[in-house]
This record gives C-alpha cells, structure tokens and sequence, in this order.
C-alpha cells in the first residue's frame, strides 16, 4: 500500500507538472485531451495523498508522542527539508508572480505571456497557426443559415448595415485580458434580418481548419444582447487578419476562448 501509493502520488505529481508547463507553452505532444486528462489526474493525485497521509499516520503520531528526533544515517536532515523547501517555493513564485507584478515579468519563465498583438490587443492564436488561407474580402461572404434558407452576406454588404461600436474585453481563460473598441454589425440585427426570433441560439463557424476552438455557440441571452457584435473593425482600424479577419464574434461576458475569429458561418436555431 505505502510503496504503491507513493508511486501513484509522484507518477500523477510529475504529469501534472510536466503537462501543466508543455500547456503554458501550448505545445501539445499528445492526443488525449489536456483539461479532462488534468482534471482527472489530479483526483488520481488527490486520491494517492489521502492514502499517503493515512497509511503514514501511524509514523506521524508516534514522531509527536515521542518527540520529534532528527534521524541518523545519509539522507536530508529536516532543516535541508524545510530549507529546500523553502527554496523550491521561492522560485516557483519568482517564475510565476510576472503575471501580475511588472518588475518580474522578465524573469517569470512561466508567467502568461499575451505578448504584444497587433492593435494594441495580444493574438492567442494567428491565422497562420489555425490554417486559415482564405480570408480575401473579395471572395468570402458570410452565410447565415436560418429555417432551411441560407442568406449570404458579403463584406461590404455588412460595411453598409447599421454599424455599433462597443468597448469589450477579450478575456482568455490562459489569464489575461485587454479591452478594445469593436465597431460592427449587431448580431441581433443579422437575426431579424433572417427573420429569426430574437432569443435564438446560434451557432458561429469559421474559415480555420487546424486545432481546437474552431466554432463555438452564441446561448440566446448572448445573441440577443445588443452588445454583441459581428465586428469589422478593431480600435479604430480595419481588423487585423490575426484579430479575425474578415470579421468576428465579440460579446460581453463571455470567455474569450468563445469569441470566435474568422467567422464564415452562423446557423440559427430558434
Ligand atoms: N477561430 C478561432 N477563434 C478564436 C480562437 C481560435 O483558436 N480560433 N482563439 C480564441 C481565444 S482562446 C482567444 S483568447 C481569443 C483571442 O483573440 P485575439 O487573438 O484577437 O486576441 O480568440 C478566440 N477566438
Ligand atoms: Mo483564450
């Protein structure tokens, strides 16, 4: 049991360390799904602690009564332990604490890097790495799929519909968020001119064709909302092909993970 639950407790400790950083650095090695597998790792970890700590009660309670004696023989005295310890944690803060402290930013190897994007909002993913070769305004129209009747959009036809401009974050769920100025059609405009109902959910796709977040859903309560937008244009400029060009989904509250770039299709369901 004891042998057994220690080599659950660091095999799940060293895949969750190593995986957890290949994550930072989004590189993917793997086939598996990286959150459910994490997630499902640490109860595995979780689990083999609870073991750990049960079956060395006995030690632990006997160490008490009896006093706490240092032990004799090679191996880490407990002061080494509290000392290295100590040590581990303080670097672990230093290479993490950038995120939120500027002076370390330099030094945090592992803080969330945003980096700079183009128009003073960082790029999560470009166009390039989602293989996203064909976003020429002059062939790409956008369709929008409502009751078995498609009704295609070209880009100056949504240049020419009333525009809206709203000032939301994109808030990636990796740990960083950057307001900006969008400027673009409502989605609840594109609704009633489908002649869908208001609160209907809509399914968004886009032009890319590798990895994940391709596509996502906009719940009624998103696609009504006022505030969504279809946007065109990004802090005063045309957007940026890294920023979703020819347009994309901007919506308050709502991960950015879901703000979906490169859009070249929405599906209404009322
Ligand atoms: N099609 C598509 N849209 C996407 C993504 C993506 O990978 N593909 N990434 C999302 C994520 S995780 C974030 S945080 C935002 C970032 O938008 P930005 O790159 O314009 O800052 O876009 C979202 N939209
Ligand atoms: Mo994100």
């Amino acid at each position: 049991m004891e042998r057994g639950s220690i080599a659950l407790l660091v095999a799940s400790a060293l895949f969750q360390l190593v995986s957890g950083t290949v994550n930072i650095s989004q590189w993917y090695p793997w086939g598996f799904s990286f959150r459910a597998t994490h997630y499902a790792v640490a109860w595995v970890f979780i689990g083999s602690l609870a073991i750990h700590i049960a079956v060395k009660l006995p030690v632990v309670r006997e160490a008490y009564l009896g006093g706490l004696t240092e032990p004799d023989g090679p191996g880490l005295s407990r002061r080494g332990l509290l000392r290295t310890t100590w040590v581990a944690a303080g670097l672990v803060v230093v290479a993490t604490a950038g995120q939120s402290v500027p002076l370390l930013r330099k030094v945090s190897v592992f803080a969330v890097r945003s980096g700079d994007g183009p128009q003073d909002v960082p790029v999560n993913r470009s166009a390039t790495a989602a293989g996203v070769e064909y976003a020429d305004a002059s062939t790409w129209a956008l369709d929008v799929v409502y009751d078995g009747a498609t009704r295609r959009f070209t880009r100056d036809e949504l240049e020419r519909l009333p525009q809206a401009t709203e000032t939301l974050p994109i808030a990636c769920v990796e740990g960083w968020s950057v307001s900006a100025s969008w400027e673009g059609v409502p989605v609840a405009d594109l609704l009633s001119a489908v002649g869908a109902p208001a609160s209907s959910r809509v399914y968004v796709s886009s032009l890319q064709t590798r990895g994940a977040f391709g596509s996502s859903e906009l719940p009624p309560q998103f696609a009504a909302d006022r505030r969504t937008l279809l946007a065109l244009r990004l802090n005063g400029a045309e957007l940026d092909l890294d920023h979703g060009y020819p347009c994309r989904i901007i919506a308050p509250n709502r991960p950015g993970v879901m703000q979906t770039k490169w859009v070249s299709r929405l599906e209404v369901y009322a």
